[in-house]
């Protein structure tokens, strides 16, 4: 394969999670009679510009189209993002008369942010269900990937944008260079991109290897990044690591031509990235090392527990869960059942491994022993809103960086 950055065909695979299914299809009891699609999740390296990428593509209408994931869900999320748009509207002085396109927009609560500021904001959301809840909500919101004929149509409805925002979905497309071009676009001469990405870098050090899964594409450091955006007559000009999904990236991008400063945290952070081993395959094939590891203490942990007749159950579904529990194999019989409070996940089955999702009141009805928080990204908040069960004497399994009994 070559790579879908720079085209190079230096591409080694370093990590194989199996045959899984797709993370974020959720089955209904009726689809558990039909065979499920299942695809190789298996992960390479480019020598050349260092993107780290998935070499099995699953065509986005298969993704994309239908989609449960709901931002607004948790309140870590609803902090985050108000919080995002406050900042970005503060530094670029955005109001009354700017412009705000986010890419990916889900139900909208990132521009439902910008909207407090006064500017005018429209998503662009491909998920059918989704752009329905946020036009709804007050969040014009186009229901189309962003292409071409969206870019141009939104050019000549609303003018040209101050800000364009992609959200935890520049990883998730081989369309990057269409999308980048399209952003060049419609932005305003001094215009900027901003984008979050899960941060490979803590994956690496945090074993977060659950984030691999068919949507994410690609798992990114600055440094392809840097060499993408230069390829396409851009340039970061501002980084952060931020705390969603256990790290993410926060990159700020002009067109090459603008006159903003290229701040100093971009070539200390590639610096960084040289150092920590981002250039060379040895560190890739280490991490892939520690994952069979990890897997390895997980299964023991929970069939040790299993044997000993202890109960089981997890609390969120997340996508990353059906990477996790497929990966170790652990079906519904060790892990009773899953508690996800959005409404949207419960009562379907856990893609690949079948376990039934439920809402919190099962907790009451058939108290586990242990809850493993598969949504470990929020285990704090989790922890708080069942502390009333830790008091009753329910244990908690956080499964990384390393599986521990909390
Ligand atoms: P959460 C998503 O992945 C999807 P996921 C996406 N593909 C992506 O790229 C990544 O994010 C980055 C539940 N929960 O956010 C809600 C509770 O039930 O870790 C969610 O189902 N109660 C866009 O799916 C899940 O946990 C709670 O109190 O891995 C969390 O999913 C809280 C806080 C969460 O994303």
């Amino acid at each position: 394969m070559n790579c879908h950055i720079c085209g190079s065909s230096e591409v080694k695979p370093f990590l194989s999670l199996g045959e899984t299914a797709l993370a974020n299809s959720y089955l209904t009891e009726e689809m558990l009679a039909v065979p499920e699609k299942k695809f190789p999740l298996e992960v390479a390296f480019c020598g050349n510009c260092k993107l780290v990428q998935l070499t099995c593509v699953v065509p986005p209408e298969l993704l994309f189209k239908h989609y449960l994931y709901v931002t607004s869900t948790s309140n870590t999320f609803r902090v985050h993002f108000t919080k995002y748009a406050e900042d970005v509207a503060r530094e670029f002085s955005l109001g009354k008369g700017s412009l705000v396109v986010d890419i990916g927009s889900n139900d909208g609560l990132l521009l439902k942010g910008f909207q407090k500021s006064g500017v005018s904001v429209v998503g662009v959301e491909p998920a059918d269900n989704l752009a329905e809840l946020a036009n709804k909500d007050g969040v014009e919101t186009i229901n189309d990937y962003f292409n071409d004929e969206v870019v141009d149509s939104l050019i000549s409805s609303k003018g040209k944008a101050d800000v364009v925002t992609a959200n935890n979905v520049f990883a998730h497309t081989t369309t990057i260079h269409e999308i980048a071009r399209n952003v060049k676009r419609l932005l305003k001469d001094e215009g900027v991109f901003v984008i979050e990405a899960a941060y490979f870098v803590n994956m690496l050090r945090d074993m977060t290897f659950d984030g691999i899964y068919h949507e994410h594409l690609f798992h990114y450091s600055l440094t392809p990044l840097d060499y993408f955006f230069r390829m396409e007559g851009m340039r970061i000009f501002r980084v952060q690591v931020v705390s969603s999904h256990g790290g993410s990236l926060r990159v700020f991008v002009k067109k090459a031509e603008s006159n903003r400063a290229i701040d100093a945290s971009v070539a200390e952070m590639l610096e960084n990235e040289k150092k920590l081993g981002i250039h060379d395959f040895k560190t890739y094939e280490e991490f892939a090392g520690r994952v069979y590891i990890n897997r390895d203490k997980l299964v023991k942990l929970v069939r040790s527990l299993k044997s000993q007749g202890k109960s089981i159950a997890g609390y969120g579904a997340p996508a990353k869960a059906t990477t996790l529990l497929s990966f170790c194999s652990l079906g519904s019989d060790v892990i009773d059942y899953i508690v996800d409070d959005s409404p949207l996940k419960q009562n379907l089955y856990l893609p690949g491994m079948h376990i039934p999702i439920v809402s919190s009141e099962m907790l009451d009805r058939k108290q586990p022993d242990y809850l493993i928080i598969l949504a470990w990204n929020f285990a704090e908040e989790i922890m708080k809103k069942t502390r009333n069960y830790a008091e009753k004497g329910v244990k908690f399994i956080v499964p990384v960086p390393e599986p521990v009994v909390a």
